[in-house]
This record gives C-alpha cells, structure tokens and sequence, in this order.
C-alpha cells in the first residue's frame, strides 16, 4: 500500500464550554485533520495535540512543523506492507508521537478501505458498543460542578470524572459524592501532587472512587508506585505512559492498577495494542482516554476500545458534549451509557468537508 497524496487542514473549532484542567483550559481546539488518498480510496485522521504544552509538550505548531519538514515528506508516496510499517522511513524521528500516531492511525484507516472492514474488525475488536464516561472540568463553584455532575448522570453516562488541583479536591469531590452516593466517580489530577501531598490523597481514599488518574509527576512512575502502595483506591496512569516500555515497568513497579490508553499519546495503534496485551496478561485493565477530539478522531478512539480488555468506560463521550455541531455525520451518540462502534467500512463516519474547509485555517499538501 501506499499514501498517493496527503492534504492537512487546521481546523479551528469551538468548544461549547470552557474545559478546565490542573495545568490550563480549552475555550477551543486547534485540530490537525490529515486526508489521506491511496489507490484503494481515502481517509481522514486527526492529530490530538493541544494548544499548549499543558499535558505533554506537543502542540499543534510543534506538529505541523513535524508532519510537514520530516514526517509527510518521508513516508508519501513510499510502499509499506502493513500499517505498522507507515512510519519506518521516520523511524529516526525522537518523540512527537501524537505527530507520528496521527500518520499510523491513518495507514490503519486507509488499510481497513482497502480490506472494506471497520477499522474495529482490523484491529481485532470483540465489543459492538462500548460504556461510555465523561470528564468533567474544574468549574468556578461547586454549585456549577454539582449542577453538571447531576445533568451528565442524567444523560446517563457510566463514569464520572472529577479534574482536581490543590484547593479544589477532597472536599471538593466530597460534595459530589454526598449528593451522589453511588455513582461512579473518579478524580483526574493531571499531575497537580507530590509525595509530601500523600496525606491528603489518603483522605481521596474514604471517597469511594473507582481510580484517581495520574496524581503525580508526569514522567514519574516510581512515585506512583510508592503512593499505590498506601492508597486503597486504583491509581490509573495517564501521562506518565508513553509507550509499551513504560507500561511494563509500570506493571513491574506496581506504579498503578489501571492504565490509560490513548493513542495519541503512544504514538499510535500498534503502540496501543501492545500496551492492550501486557495489561490484559498481568490483569490490569485499560480505558480509552480522551483530548477533546473531532468525531474524525473519535472514531478511531472507539474503535480502539472495542479490543476486550478496555473494561471501563471511556473518556469517549457524545459529539453534544464537546461542539455545536461535529465535523462529522453521523454525530456520535450514546445510549443508556453505551456508545455503538461504527461498523462501517474504514472509520465508519463521513466527514463534512464543506464544513471543514469553513473552519479551515491553514492547508499543506504533497503528491507522493
Ligand atoms: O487528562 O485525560 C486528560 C483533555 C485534555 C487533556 C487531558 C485530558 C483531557 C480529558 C478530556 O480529560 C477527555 C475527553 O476527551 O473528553
Ligand atoms: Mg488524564
């Protein structure tokens, strides 16, 4: 196979509501779409680097510069058997793997065309629908958590997730769960602690939540593995896996009893399953996390988490939670806290390109 042409488009859309975490907001995504064109057909993919290096030091200025001097360049137009294999002329490339995911997730796309399966069947997904949470960000009070907390359990979603920073955590979260008993609550801390805060995150424990994600530094998973060891509560890990090495030191060190996959983090699909299969051995299951993306990159979170060991919800909610209106159609929906896997050939969604090219705010492309 090989990719004749690629076209990339900044799109800029706007978030319905502000999206706060520990490290910085959202008031609106700058997404990367690539459009890949092979002999078999085309497809569509996203690259899920934020605005600022708030969550890892990629951003979309970082990437565009990435995909477009070294990346692209490389790989159109050159043959690869499988689409693991995308990137080997890029091989050389240190980092930036939420540039170098968007590429392999899109080999991965553009070889689920040609085979004319979803991309789920591709990569060997057993579940048809998926549980489905959301993340809901730091808000000004705690009436307007509250509120929202109480409109996302009405919409029935199966995973609550609380972002936390110092100053807005145990009590914070103490609130929501005494207004909610028994809802499936967690924390997101995006590495707002340190050990000298273990005290506090001990009090997190009387709490009843299903895992508090990725409380301390970053890059660090021997702290983790000295806070698991004195929580109850499942430590999930989020940044601090960037790949199927980290996972299994991870395991090894007992960093956290869940883990976080996204691919965009790990550089891509094949980067992703092999994380899937060292947890699912040591029994340690995985969710599919999130990074506000367009329903292009949507569809391939989705796909993802229908390999059988993404057994608790994702950070994979409805196209209503994030925008006005999606890129794509159909818009992604859920029912009774289930999300269906697209079943469709490739990604299993049209993209709107009259839609895209309005929100368009800057273009490249190369024939291979
Ligand atoms: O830590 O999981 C995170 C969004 C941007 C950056 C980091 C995170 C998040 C989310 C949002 O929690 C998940 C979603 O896409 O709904
Ligand atoms: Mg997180």
């Amino acid at each position: 196979m090989k990719i004749r042409e690629v076209e990339l488009m900044e799109v800029h859309l706007r978030l319905k509501e502000k999206f706060e975490i520990s490290t910085g907001g959202w008031d609106e995504r700058r997404i990367i779409l690539l459009r890949f064109e092979s002999e078999d057909g085309e497809i569509w993919s996203e690259c899920v680097a934020a605005e600022a290096p708030n969550y890892s030091y990629e951003t979309p200025e970082t990437a565009w510069h990435i995909l477009t001097d070294y990346v692209l360049p490389s790989v159109v137009g050159v043959e690869f058997a499988t689409p693991a294999s995308v990137l080997k002329p890029a091989s050389w490339i240190r980092g930036h793997p939420m540039a170098l995911a968007a590429v392999e997730m899109g080999a991965w796309g553009l070889e689920a065309v040609k085979k004319g399966v979803s991309l789920a069947t591709l990569l060997g997904g057993t579940q048809e629908e998926v549980p489905v949470g959301v993340s809901v960000g730091l808000k000004g009070t705690d009436r307007e958590l509250l509120d929202q907390v109480e409109e996302r359990l009405s919409q029935g979603y199966r995973k609550i997730k609380l972002k936390i920073k110092p100053g807005r955590d145990v009590e914070m979260v103490g609130k929501v769960r005494e207004a909610h008993p028994d809802a499936p609550l967690m924390a997101d801390a995006n590495s707002s602690y340190t050990l000298d805060d273990v005290p506090l995150l001990k009090e997190l424990d009387g709490l009843d939540l299903m895992m508090v994600e990725q409380p301390l530094a970053y890059h660090d998973l021997r702290e983790h593995a000295i806070l698991q060891a004195q929580l109850k509560t499942p430590v999930c890990l989020d940044e601090s896996i960037r790949g199927p090495g980290d996972a299994r030191l991870a395991l090894d060190l007992g960093s956290g009893r869940i883990i976080n996959i996204k691919p965009g983090r790990v550089g891509g699909f094949s980067s992703s399953r092999k994380i899937h299969d060292l947890c699912a051995e040591s029994h340690v299951p995985v969710w599919c996390g999130g990074m506000l993306e367009s329903g292009v990159g949507r569809a391939y979170n989705l796909a993802l988490a229908s390999l059988p060991n993404f057994l608790l919800p994702g950070d994979i909610s409805e196209s209503r939670r994030y925008w006005a209106e999606d890129i794509v159609e159909p818009e992604f929906v859920m029912k009774d806290g289930m999300m269906p896997v697209p079943g469709g050939p490739g990604i299993g969604v049209a993209v709107r390109r009259d839609r895209v090219e309005k929100l368009t705010a800057r273009r490249w492309s190369r024939k291979g």
